[in-house]
Formats: C-alpha cells, structure tokens, sequence
C-alpha cells in the first residue's frame, strides 16, 4: 500500500559541499529518497521560491517534523495533490518564504518515488502526462563562466551543446562527452597556463572571452561532424542578472570589458545566433525584461529556443505573463524553483499548451538525485540540461540508460 508512515530528514553536502536536505518517505511497502540541489550565489533567480526558511536549514528541517510530517502520515503518497496542498497550506505563503522551495519540493518528490516504488512502477510512469514517453536530449554545459566560475573565465554562465544528430540517448550522451573531452585537448593545445580546470558544473574554466568560447565550440562541433557526420547544435545561458547593472541600465562584461545597452545586447546575441547557429539561447536579458526577450523570439523564435529560465522561475503567474507577451519559445523547469511537483506539472501543461517547449535542468549545486531524468521522460521534455562530467551530472544521464526502453527521442525540430 502506498500509506505514507514516515518522514526521515538528514543533512548532508551538495557537489559545492554545502549542506542540505535529504528526505526519506517510507511507505509500506515503498521507499523514495530525494536530495535538494541549489543554484549558485549570484546565479539563482531573484523570483524563485528561496531554499529554506528564512532562519535556515535547520529551522525547515525543525518544520518538516514538527508540522509536516504529523499532517501526511497516514496519508497516500499516490495523492500527490493532496500532499503538495498540504505543503502549501503549511507554509501559507505565495511562495513557499516560510519553509523554503528545497524543502517543499524533496518531500513532493520523495513522496512521488515512494508511491511509484509502492506501485512497482518506475517514476516516469508514475507521473506521466499520458501514455507515451520520449527520451530528452542532453543539453550539456561545455564551458563555463560567470557565477560558476572564477579568475578569467568567460563572462557568460554556459557554452552549450546538444548533439542534435544523435539517433539514441547514449550516442547523445557519447558525442557530448567526445566534444568536452576534445575541448579539453584545445584548451590545453592553445594556453601553457591552462591547467585543466573546471567549475561547478564540470565544464572547463579557462582564460577566454566568451567568442573565443564559441569558437572553440564551433570548430570542436565541426571537426567530429566531418568524422561523423553527426550534428550539433550550440547554445549559451547568459544568467544576464548577474550581468545587469540596474544603475547604469547596461550588461557589463567584466572579462571583456566592454559594457552594452539593452539594444546592444540585441546585437550583439543576434551576431552570436547568426555567426554560430545558435540552437538555444537562455536568459539573454535580466529577470524583469520581458519586452526584449519578446523581441529576440520575435526574430530568432523560428529557429532558436529562446529560453526563459530566471525570469519565468518556473513560476506559473510568471510563465502565464511571458506567455502573454510571446517573450519565450522555451522555459527552463527546475521543481526546487516552483516548489512542489503539482507546481512542477502546473507549469509545465501551462507552457506546453502555448507551444512553449519546457527543459528540465539541474542547478549548480547538485546530489546524486536524478528525478529530473524521470520528469522528461515522462513529460515529453525535449531537452535536459545537465553538465556532461561528474558523477552528480552523470547521475541524471545514466537515469536515462536506466530506464532502458526502446521510446523515440524528443522532436527538437521548430
Ligand atoms: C542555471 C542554473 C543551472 P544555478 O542558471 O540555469 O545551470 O544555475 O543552479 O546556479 O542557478
Ligand atoms: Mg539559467
């Protein structure tokens, strides 16, 4: 039966090592374990719900088993409604301010694992959408910069790819690896200095500009394309928050040093999506800006997922406006950014119903938890963006080798 009949919580230590949540739910004859990631200082949206309770980890721990686990236990965990409603009146405010998006979102989805180990079936099929299912493409993070990283590094967050040719996830997940490996080797090739660094997402750190990043990309991508044959595409998270300075209403790159007015960044994002093909374009703008966001999907819409993922924060009202104002063709779903699973699911029917194509993504401090893996799966996501090394990256990938079932991959076509 999938009666709940315990919460356990435990402390322990993120990829960053910094501490957090885990939780166990126990149900009668079910299990389900989930750890919490969290973003990076600097990088995390201003509008996503915050990890904890205002007084920390360990006041939403003191929560859990003061206050929530008296309310679920004896509860069904297969009622993931129910519960997640629980979590909402408990915290009783619009965002989860009391007891922390971390919180409410491992116990959501530690109930959900538990009810489908419960059920014998895995968590895709647990929380599907309907009966069918497709495998993501693996958006991985190749360099790295800005929050994530530190010295020279370029100043945007992600240089990104996704093997678009692949015919399988494991030829995804195999090509994106030969492109950071064979990165590795130019980055060593083209800078005595370069000592094989990497940040927090395991793509490389090295002293370069973010065109001089492309380049690199570019050049890596079309090199196994002529061995191959297999395509790619390239892609960048620019986390523009940390670029803005709301004083003098410019993006300013320090590595560059170069500053650039919200036209100019228009410009200069349209140069990089027509020298490079951009394939995928996120948070091009700041977390307020959904006019400019709306003019570069105006443009490039057609051809390139322009993403929206600080500025949506996987927040429903905020997706509902961005929708309105056409402002992104794509959004980033992180569920500890929203909360709860039902949020999750909230969001993403929301999106998807407005042909807004929904991406599932780690965040920079990630455990070996690989539920996201599960959520494309099951939610016709048709990327996940993950980093391409490490085991709490791998983690999520080898999910996905996991699940082991002939399904098709995602359809990333426009
Ligand atoms: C992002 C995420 C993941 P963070 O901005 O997309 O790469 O970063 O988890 O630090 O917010
Ligand atoms: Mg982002």
């Amino acid at each position: 039966m999938p009666i709940i009949k315990r919460i356990f919580t435990r402390k322990i230590f993120d990829s960053r090592g910094v501490e957090t949540l885990e939780v166990d739910v126990i149900t009668e004859n079910g299990f389900g374990r989930v750890a919490a990631p969290f973003g990076a200082p600097g990088s995390r949206g201003e509008f996503e719900a915050p990890a904890y309770s205002p007084e920390g980890l360990d006041t939403s721990i003191a929560i859990v088993e003061k206050e929530i686990q008296p309310k679920i236990v004896g509860l069904s965990s297969s009622d993931q409604g129910q519960i997640d409603g629980i979590l909402k009146d408990i915290d009783g405010t619009e965002n989860f301010e009391r007891i922390g998006g971390n919180t409410s979102s491992t116990i959501s989805l530690a109930v959900a694992k538990a009810a489908a180990s419960a059920l014998n079936v895995p968590l895709y099929k647990h929380l599907a959408l309907d009966g069918s299912f497709r495998y993501p493409y693996p958006l991985g993070n190749m360099i790295g910069g800005g929050a994530h990283s530190m010295g020279s590094a370029p100043d945007m967050q992600e240089h990104l790819v996704v093997s678009i040719g692949a015919r399988d996830v494991k030829e995804a997940i195999m090509l994106n690896l030969e492109v950071h490996g064979k990165i590795g080797d130019v980055l060593e090739g083209r800078d005595p200095g370069f000592a094989g660094g990497m940040d927090d997402e395991r793509a490389w750190v090295a002293n370069l500009t973010d065109v001089e990043a492309f380049d690199i990309i570019y050049d890596v991508c079309l090199k196994i394309k002529e061995k191959t044959g297999m395509t790619f595409g390239i892609g960048l998270d620019l986390a523009a928050d940390r670029l803005w300075n709301p004083d003098t209403k410019e993006y300013e790159y320090h590595r560059e040093g170069k500053s650039r007015t919200t036209n100019e960044q228009i410009g200069f994002l349209s140069s990089l999506i027509e020298k490079y093909n951009l394939v995928y374009v996120e948070d091009a703008f700041h977390s307020n800006d959904y006019a400019s966001f709306a003019v570069l999907n105006e443009k490039y819409g057609h051809r390139c997922f322009i993403c929206a993922d600080d500025i949506y924060a996987s927040n429903p009202e905020r997706t509902g406006h961005g929708i309105e104002l056409n402002s992104a063709n794509a959004m980033i779903l992180k569920p500890n950014q929203v909360g709860t699973v039902t949020g999750a699911l909230e969001t993403c029917k929301l999106a998807q119903k407005n042909k807004v194509r929904v991406i599932v993504s780690h965040r920079s401090g990630e455990t070996d938890d690989a539920s996201i893996a599960h959520l494309a799966i099951g939610w016709h996501l048709p990327m996940i963006k993950t980093g391409v090394l490490g085991g709490e990256r791998l983690a999520k990938l080898n999910e996905l080798l996991r699940v082991n079932v002939d399904y098709p991959m995602a359809d990333l076509s426009f």
